[in-house]
């Protein structure tokens, strides 16, 4: 279903939990501030809030009388978290945690997140609330083409399909070739994936000639990184499947945070779980309603580790109007990118994802790219390396020349910046079997 699409039949939508997603908003509220009120009381004790918190005179519970109480907890932001590292922000004896995920810590301190057997719990039920409601069944077979391991994608998303009952293959992430044979054996029907694996799996079953009806696959979860709404179009087109944008970050669990409906137009945060606010991320004041800054969340339903008014960096707005599906829950825009994803090339500030717009949009073009940035004596340097699509032949320069012109020129309308274009055949440039790596960019630090 497109989003233009004529309004739905009423039991088109399926949820997992009608009572708690259809709530009214007052009632919704009344929970998150007694949900709030006991996290609060979680993070007091741990050693990062028990000094924090008192410092804004919050010593209890007690102080949080309203909802619009959560303005007076100061912000929570990475280095935070790693300043706590390893045990700053366990809030339960270590007897009774049961699992721990971790950020890769390629920055340094790896941040590390602890559940009890109740927050996995919980996590499992928002994850498995977010397939459902895609209009998965216990009748699909999920292969989960994810990595598995410290990241929460893998685990995530297994422990969410197990609990709706579909046959959960854990295939992880990578060996494409094996991926198609899981997917032929058994009949897989929905797959999770990162968006830019997904599109190497569409180039590299092109390559190996195998069919589309070889398939019964419906629909794919597609997130852990930004991608546009023409990359979500062409996944859709090349595989005739549905795609589901789904946002989460290991500091909220991870995946399950929120996640697009059947109606495919905006995430709904599930605010019963995690309360979202959109500050400036220069002023940290609230944007007006509907305005796009940076996402602050707190975590309701995670004793071990609890993490408040977390900046999380990444760019969003919520939708003002009602979705069509009945949630009460509020859904974000698409994250577009993040505050420290900005790339500033000769005073001009872009994201890449402005780029990857631009790119995806084209159909002569394939399904994969790479941004260069460099230091050229005093200025810097932007080079877009892009993939040609199958149509286009590496050895006729006509036709490849006036591509590589349409790349440079739609970009420098989009970005006001005149990029060096270069094309690559279709599986030349890198691809990773986690997030994409898309920017290449080096410039000397300090400059
Ligand atoms: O990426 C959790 C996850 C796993 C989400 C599987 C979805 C699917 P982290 O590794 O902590 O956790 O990375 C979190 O990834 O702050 C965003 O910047 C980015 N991100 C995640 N989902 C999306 C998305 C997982 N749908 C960071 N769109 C976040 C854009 C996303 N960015």
């Amino acid at each position: 279903m497109t989003p233009t699409s004529l309004t739905p039949p009423p039991d088109y939508f399926q949820y997992w939990n009608p009572e708690i997603e259809t709530m009214s908003r007052p009632e919704l509220e009344a929970l998150q501030l007694e949900k709030l009120k006991i996290a609060v009381t979680w993070a007091l004790r741990t050693p990062f809030y028990r000094e924090r918190l008192p410092k804004a005179g919050i010593n209890s519970a007690e102080d949080i009388k309203t909802l619009a109480d959560l303005k007076r907890i100061p912000f929570t932001a990475k280095h935070d978290l790693r300043e706590a590292f390893p045990y700053g922000l366990l809030s339960v004896p270590k007897e009774e945690v049961i699992r721990l995920h971790a950020s890769s810590g390629t920055t340094g301190t790896p941040t590390t997140i602890y559940f009890n057997r109740e927050d996995i719990k919980k996590w499992t039920g928002y994850v498995a609330r977010c397939i459902y409601g895609t209009g998965c069944n216990k009748a699909d077979v999920f292969q989960n083409m994810i990595t598995y391991g410290l990241f929460t994608g893998g685990l995530g998303f297994h422990a969410g399909g197990e609990e709706v009952g579909m046959l959960v293959i854990p295939s992880g992430a990578g060996n494409t070739t094996r991926q198609f044979r899981l997917m032929q054996d058994f009949g897989t029907t929905v797959v999770h994936a990162t968006p830019s694996f997904l599109l190497h799996v569409e180039s590299i079953m092109r390559s190996e000639g195998v069919s589309r009806d070889s398939i019964c696959l419906k629909r794919a979860f597609a997130g852990a990184e930004p991608y546009s709404e023409d990359t979500r179009r062409r996944i859709e087109d090349l595989l005739k499947i549905d795609v589901y944008n789904s946002y989460g970050l290991s500091e909220m669990n991870g995946p399950g945070v929120a996640f697009e409906c059947q109606a495919k137009n905006g995430l709904h945060l599930w605010e019963d779980g995690y309360i979202g606010e959109i500050i400036n991320p220069d002023t940290l004041e609230p944007v007006k309603d509907g305005e796009t800054g940076e996402l602050v969340l707190t975590c309701l339903c995670r004793e071990a580790t609890p993490i408040l008014r977390y900046r999380t960096r990444d760019l969003s707005s919520f939708y003002t109007e009602p979705c069509v599906c009945g949630r009460t829950h509020r859904r974000l825009r698409r994250i577009t990118g993040r505050t420290d994803d900005m790339l500033i090339i000769n005073g001009v500030n872009i994201f890449p994802s402005q780029i990857e717009e631009v790119i995806m949009a084209m159909g002569e073009v394939g399904n994969n790219y790479l941004i260069v940035v460099e230091k050229e004596g005093v200025l810097d340097r932007l080079t877009v390396k892009v993939e040609v699509g199958p149509d286009i032949f590496m050895d006729d320069s006509r036709p490849l020349n006036a591509l590589r012109d349409k790349i440079r020129k739609t970009i420098q309308a989009s970005i006001t910046i005149n990029p060096r274009v270069e094309l690559h055949e279709s599986g030349a440039l890198p691809i990773s079997e986690g997030k994409a790596k898309r920017v290449q960019d080096s410039r000397p630090k300090d400059v």
